[in-house]
């Protein structure tokens, strides 16, 4: 099987969604940690024979430290407990001479996807780079704003695969397999070769994709998509009376879950999906099971997956975050991976958030464990006495319900 997929969309109306972007430009804290999820000055959950500072219920490990200011990373913890972590959010600090973010999402993953923000030779035509200033050769800050914005997203896609996503050609030379996007200013949809041996074989594993995906409330999302064809995917969507319809065309689907391979419609959540697809009318695609198998063929991956960030039989330490909050960032990195994090309670109202970080498709199941027993979960638990805890984080359990996360706990 090889043929070229093309895909080609209405332009999009407008730019209205560039603002999303802007929460993830250089330096910004994690998406979602504003730096202000705490109450300001306190309250009376500052119990439990603290110091008694006015810490808008900053849980401190029961140790007696008071607040952690902003700036303040760790505070000491007594014998026994495992240390909070300081936890910095990635910066990018390599750059081409060119101006070009030089990423990596997963440094030394066997399979590159490669995202090639310069413009350049795809299938007979030269495609011109990703320019919003007039200059097709440097890229200002705006342009590096959006870059780094759209890898970022494009690891989170793909954050459960065994996949490096880079915009750096000697990443991509270096790696085992790749796959190869051009996004580009010279075209509106977007094309990819689907074919028994795409990411793999290098003549295939390029496409290109315009740069309106980047800017607009796409998110990036057509990106993944043709990407998804370099990894062997069809379109996922619906057969009636011998028609197939991509999830936007089709006005009875759920939009609250839009499948990445379903085409240009926008879901409030877009992730990989199990369903009926284009090739045929019977058989059923797997998309995580598809992209994994391209990843262990073609990258000699052992499975497919994401290398487990909490291995599940060790206990974590959460993170001392900024502003006096505790966001600890973590990944469902396979369907039944379970992470856990070890909660030093000084007693009171415990306020528990996990969230899916950005475009992330996760969807947390979190038990407050003390021994076997589950005392608590997401959201407010009441009155939790001080204590040592063990809070153990899964998925829902949906397709793709996995991913990256974003853990707060406090009072
Ligand atoms: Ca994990
Ligand atoms: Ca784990
Ligand atoms: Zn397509």
């Amino acid at each position: 099987m090889r043929f070229r997929h093309l895909l080609v969309l209405m332009p999009l109306v407008a730019c209205a969604g560039t603002a999303s972007d802007v929460e993830l430009q250089p330096g910004a804290d994690l998406p979602g940690d504003a730096g202000a999820v705490l109450p300001v000055g306190g309250s009376s959950a500052d119990a439990g024979g603290r110091d008694g500072v006015a810490d808008g219920g900053v849980i401190d490990a029961g140790t007696g430290v008071g607040a952690l200011d902003a700036g303040t990373s760790v505070a000491p913890l007594d014998a026994g407990f495992l240390p909070l972590r300081t936890c910095t959010v990635p910066q990018v600090t390599r750059f081409a001479p060119s101006g070009l973010p030089l990423m990596e999402t997963n440094p030394g993953a066997p399979v590159a996807l490669y995202i090639d923000f310069a413009g350049g030779p795809h299938d007979g035509t030269v495609f011109g780079p990703y320019n919003r200033n007039g200059s097709p050769t440097t890229f200002d800050a705006q342009e590096q704003a959006d870059i780094i914005g759209s890898v970022t997203r494009l690891g989170l896609y793909y954050a459960m695969f065994d996949v490096n996503v880079t915009t750096d050609p000697v990443v991509r030379q270096a790696a085992r397999a790749y796959g190869w996007i051009l996004v580009t200013e010279d075209a509106s949809g977007g094309s990819a070769w689907l074919s028994t041996d795409a990411v793999g074989r290098p003549t295939e594993a390029q496409s290109y994709c315009g740069a309106s995906s980047v800017r607009d409330a796409d998110k990036s999302r057509r990106i993944a998509h043709e990407l998804g064809h370099n990894l062997m995917l069809e379109h996922s969507g619906v057969w009636d009376q011998g028609a197939f319809y991509k999830w936007e065309d089709w006005p009875a689907w759920d939009m609250v879950y839009g499948p990445i391979m379903g085409g240009g419609g926008y879901g409030q959540r877009n992730g990989w999906a199990v369903g009926h697809n284009e090739a045929d009318a019977v058989s059923i695609q797997d998309d995580m099971e598809v992209i994994r198998q391209r990843i262990r063929v073609a990258g000699g991956s052992a499975t497919g997956w994401h290398a487990d960030d909490f291995p599940d039989t060790q206990l974590a330490a959460l993170c001392s975050g900024p502003n006096g909050t505790f966001v600890t960032p973590g990944s469902l990195d396979r369907p039944d991976d379970v992470d856990f994090f070890q909660l030093d309670w000084s007693g009171g109202d415990l306020v528990l958030e996990g969230t899916a970080r950005d475009v992330s498709t996760a969807m947390l199941v979190v038990d407050v464990l003390q021994g076997t027993t589950v005392v608590g979960g997401l959201g407010s638990t009441p009155q939790l006495a001080a204590g040592t805890y063990v809070l153990r984080v899964r998925s829902r359990g949906g397709y793709a319900e996995i991913g990256a996360y974003d853990l707060r706990a406090r009072h």
